[in-house]
């Protein structure tokens, strides 16, 4: 079964990303946890990314904060596709590491998602996964209508509270 890798910086990001695996599991997709920094531990982040595919890996989504390079540096050490989840931290509150992830030089490219983006990471992993897995893409849609679902039931409910008598 497919997997999707979910890297972070540092555990002070784990909050704000907490929703990726939470969809992911929703959707019932198999996912993997790491704290592996860029700068930190480059080694780790190096075994990780160039083992990922033959682990089952299928995604990577890579969060981290202020000038955050980990999605770049993942995606330079591996071709499997690579998410940005910026984290809103540090004295930019997120705006560098958004540059950063969206900004990458031609070459070795990144998709991002926007600064805390967490559950939009997941469900743009699950997309890429539901290219090629019929199931996945079954529950992506299940879970559009589910959505569309809660809309139009607030409609229906703003409606009534503003209807003129
Ligand atoms: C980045 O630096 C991490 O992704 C985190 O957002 C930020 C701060 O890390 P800590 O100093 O809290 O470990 O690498």
């Amino acid at each position: 079964m497919s997997k999707v890798l979910i890297v972070m910086g540092s555990d002070s990001d784990l909050e704000q990303i907490e929703a990726a695996w939470g969809v992911l599991g929703e959707l019932g997709i198999a996912y993997e946890v790491r704290v592996a920094s860029a700068h930190r531990t480059p080694d780790i982040v190096h075994d990780l990314a160039v083992n990922a595919r033959s682990r089952g890996v299928s995604v990577v989504i890579a969060a981290a904060g202020i000038a955050a390079h980990l999605a770049g540096v993942f995606a330079s050490l591996t071709t499997l596709p690579v998410v940005a989840l910026p984290v809103a931290a540090g004295t930019l509150g997120g705006i560098d590491a958004l540059l950063s992830s969206t900004q990458m030089p031609p070459g070795v490219p990144i998709a991002s998602v926007g600064i805390g983006g967490a559950k939009n990471a997941g469900l743009f992993a699950a997309a890429i996964l539901g290219t090629h897995d019929p199931v996945i893409a079954e529950r992506l849609d299940a879970y559009r209508k589910k959505m569309q679902a809660k809309v139009i039931e607030a409609d229906t409910r703003v409606r009534a509270k503003t209807k003129l008598d």
